[in-house]
């Protein structure tokens, strides 16, 4: 139901005789004989609920149809259960289904002569899609040529906006995935290596019968320097911090959380000076998301005080660019992608935070070996990740189970 009432309101913000097509991704190909876990596409999965690799749906004011794979005793037997043509209008209220391969022999037939066809091509591969050509865009653009009208820019702001099922499955992923961080805390001590502590996030998120919505980044010492280190094979040296930025997802959804911390469970001295500049430049964005306000002042907040920060310690001076030392965003959306769909600017303007938003916020410090720097400070990289709702009156963070206060960590860490 809760589908077909997306479906409605999206089609509600198109024209009357609007076409929506949109499909899925079909499996990709690791090596061999072996394919990636599948993940469906997240636009077609948030209309359909639909979880099958290689499927299309079409759908207008009046009419659904859905394309699938039908049912194959021995593809069952050796790769899973198919839903199949006869069941699937029953099952994912569709007026009826026809098998995918189909697809190009149908697709006119169900779009009448004056409509508008809102379609996008698939980003990320999907149906008959070979090396850089992908089929159904290329048969669509060829067939509807003129009436084709872009889908993302519509169906984004209704993802952007999230309902209160939505806002369950992503607290759950925020609640599994901090659980997974204290863990990781826990289990920390010199002498280990970085992949102990990612199998710590396996474990749980596997546990919760959840998967990383991402490879996850476990970064020790001067490797918290590299943005998208996912190495995760270096030994955890005393004395080091280690970063670890992980998330899982529920039900599509995600999380994605990062925590900063000492391996050998106190902060140096230079490592806290860092630490509690990002913390507070956390905090302080974090504490401007509400309705109404602009979407680019968390990122602004973050900064001001990063960059106060860094003069104050002597790393930086007024003249310096500070992404020497912040080189990213301070958040993005986060939905059923982490880095979710939604615009941030409309109209030239950077637009409003509004209520069922969610956003991560996660400022960082990283400080590469430089003559120019006291050796104290080399190799420290910090980053604080939180997911953060927008409320109605203000935000709630949805991962405030996973500690950050310098003070919290290193007495969880000394209980070990
Ligand atoms: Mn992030």
């Amino acid at each position: 139901m809760i589908h077909q009432n997306r479906r409605k309101e999206l089609l509600s913000k198109l024209d009357n005789n609007a076409v929506v097509i949109v499909s899925t991704n079909s499996e990709q190909k690791r090596n061999s004989d072996v394919n990636y876990p599948f993940r469906p596409d997240s636009s077609f999965w948030y209309l359909t609920g639909f979880i099958e690799p290689d499927a299309i749906a079409v759908f207008s004011k009046n009419d659904y149809s859905i394309f699938l794979n039908p049912k194959d005793k021995t593809k069952e037997i050796w790769n899973g259960k198919r839903l199949g043509v006869e069941l699937a209008p029953k099952a994912l209220l569709a007026n009826q289904a026809y098998d995918i391969d189909t697809f190009l022999d149908e697709i006119e037939s169900l779009v009448d002569k004056d409509s508008s066809v809102h379609f996008d091509a698939p980003t990320t591969g999907g149906w008959k899609d070979i090396s850089s050509t992908n089929i159904l865009n290329e048969s669509i653009s060829s067939i509807f040529k003129n009436k084709i009208r872009p889908l993302n820019p519509y169906l984004s702001e209704m993802r952007l906006i999230k309902d209160p099922s939505e806002i369950k499955n992503m607290q759950a992923a925020a609640n599994l995935a901090s659980k997974a961080h204290i863990k990781a805390m826990l289990k920390t001590k010199p002498g280990l290596y970085e992949h102990h502590i990612s199998a710590e996030f396996d474990s749980e998120f596997r546990n919760g019968n959840s998967e990383h919505s991402y490879p996850p980044i476990v970064a020790s010492g001067e490797n918290a320097c590299i943005l998208h280190y996912t190495e995760n094979n270096k030994i955890l040296n005393d004395g080091d911090l280690l970063l670890v930025d992980a998330g899982c997802e529920i039900l599509g959804y995600a999380s994605d959380i990062t925590r900063t911390f000492p391996i050998n469970g106190r902060f140096s001295e230079p490592q806290k000076q860092i630490y509690e500049i990002v913390l507070n430049a956390q905090k302080s964005a974090i504490a401007c998301i509400m309705p109404g306000e602009k979407v680019s002042t968390p990122h602004e907040v973050a900064c001001d005080i990063i960059t106060n920060g860094l003069i104050e310690l002597g790393i930086m001076d007024t003249s310096s660019d500070l992404s020497e030392f912040y080189m990213h965003k301070t958040g993005h959306w986060l939905g059923l992608d982490v880095h979710d769909v939604g615009t941030q600017v409309i109209d030239d303007e950077y637009r409003i935070f509004e209520a069922g938003m969610v956003t991560t916020v996660e400022p960082g410090i990283y400080i590469r070996k430089s003559d120019k720097i006291e050796s104290k400070y080399w190799n420290i990289g910090i980053r604080i990740e939180d997911d953060v709702l927008v409320t109605n009156d203000g935000n709630h963070i949805l991962s405030e189970a996973a500690i950050k206060d310098l003070k919290d960590i290193e007495h969880l860490m000394s209980n070990q």
